[in-house]
C-alpha cells in the first residue's frame, strides 16, 4: 500500500487536477485522509458518489457545507451516469478547475476503496466519447462490489478533443482509524467484511437507525420502535422467518424427502 500511495503522490504532482471520489453516505469519513495535504494544494473536485443512497435533502445540506468551505463538489450516481456532464472538460474549465481547453488533460481519480472510482471512469469514458460524437468505447476499468478491486495505477482516455485522460488508482485506506470511523467504513463497504464481526456492525447500524428515528424495520418485525437490543431483534427475525415459512411467503419446499435417504 505504501508503494501505491507513493506512486499516486508522484502522479498527482504532474496531473492537471484531481477528482476525489467519496461515498455520499459518509462525506467526511470517506475523505482520502492520507493524501489530504497534497490534495489541498491541487485543483480538486470532490465527487460525492452513490447519491442514490441518500435523501435529496441531505444532499443539499452537504452541498452547502462543502461550498461554504470553498470546496467544489459534484454529486453523482456513477452507475447510471447522473450529473456526469459536470465532469466533462468543458464543464471543468467553466468551473475554473482547469485553465485551458487546447491541450492534453490529465486528471487523477483518487479515494478510499469502493467509492465507485472505476465505475465513474467507465461512465465518464462512455459519456466523453459520445460528447465528442465518437462510438461508445465500452467498459475498461474493472469494478466490483467488494473493496480492493483496483490493484494498479492505470491511465485511461475519456475524451477525444481535448485529449483527456483519467488515472485510475487503488483505494487508499487511512492508517490510524478510530472505532467509529472504522464502523462507518465497514458499513458502507470500504473495508473488508472479514475484518469486523457482523454482529458488532449490526449493533452499530441499529444505533445509527435509532438516532435517525428510522425504525420502520422494527414495526415490520412487530417490535416497539424504541427497541435497540440486537438479541431481541435477532429473535424477532427468527420468528418472522418461521411465520413466513408457515404462511408460504418464504418458500414452498416440502421438509420431507420424497424418497427417504438411504443409510
Ligand atoms: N448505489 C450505487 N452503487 C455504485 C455507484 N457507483 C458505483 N457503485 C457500486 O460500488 C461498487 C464499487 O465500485 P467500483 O467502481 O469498483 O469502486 P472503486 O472505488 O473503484 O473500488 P476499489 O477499486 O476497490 O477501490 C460496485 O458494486 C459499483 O456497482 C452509485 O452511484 N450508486
Ligand atoms: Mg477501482
Amino acid at each position: 500500500m505504501a508503494e501505491a500511495v507513493r506512486k499516486i503522490e508522484q502522479r498527482i504532482k504532474v496531473s492537471d487536477m484531481v477528482i476525489e471520489v467519496r461515498d455520499a453516505r459518509i462525506p467526511l469519513t470517506s475523505e482520502c485522509a492520507r493524501i489530504q495535504e497534497l490534495l489541498a494544494r491541487k485543483r480538486r473536485v470532490i465527487v460525492l458518489n452513490k447519491q442514490d443512497l441518500i435523501l435529496p435533502s441531505e444532499r443539499e445540506k452537504w452541498r452547502k457545507f462543502f461550498t461554504d468551505k470553498g470546496d467544489t463538489v459534484t454529486f453523482t450516481q456513477a452507475v447510471h451516469g447522473a450529473n456526469i456532464k459536470e465532469l466533462m472538460p468543458s464543464e471543468l474549465h467553466a468551473r475554473g478547475l482547469i485553465s485551458r481547453l487546447d491541450r492534453t488533460l490529465l486528471c487523477m481519480i483518487v479515494g478510499i476503496p469502493n467509492t465507485g472510482k472505476s465505475t465513474l471512469i467507465n461512465t465518464l469514458r462512455n459519456f466523453g466519447y459520445k460528447d465528442g460524437k465518437q462510438k461508445s468505447p465500452g467498459k475498461v476499468a474493472n469494478t466490483g462490489a467488494l473493496p480492493g478491486v483496483t490493484k494498479h495505477v492505470s491511465t485511461i482516455q475519456f475524451h477525444v478533443k481535448p485529449p483527456s485522460f483519467l488515472v485510475d488508482t487503488p483505494g487508499i485506506v487511512k492508517m490510524d482509524l478510530d472505532v467509529i470511523d472504522g464502523l462507518k467504513l465497514a458499513l458502507t463497504g470500504a473495508i473488508k467484511d472479514s475484518l469486523i464481526d457482523p454482529l458488532i456492525l449490526a449493533e452499530f447500524l441499529i444505533h445509527m437507525l435509532s438516532m435517525r428515528q428510522s425504525t420502520n424495520y422494527l414495526t415490520e418485525l412487530s417490535l416497539p420502535t424504541d427497541c435497540t437490543d440486537l438479541g431481541e431483534i435477532l429473535t424477532a427475525v427468527a420468528k418472522f422467518l418461521i411465520a413466513n415459512y408457515r404462511s408460504g411467503k418464504l418458500c414452498k419446499y416440502t421438509l420431507d424427502n420424497t424418497v427417504p435417504e438411504s443409510i
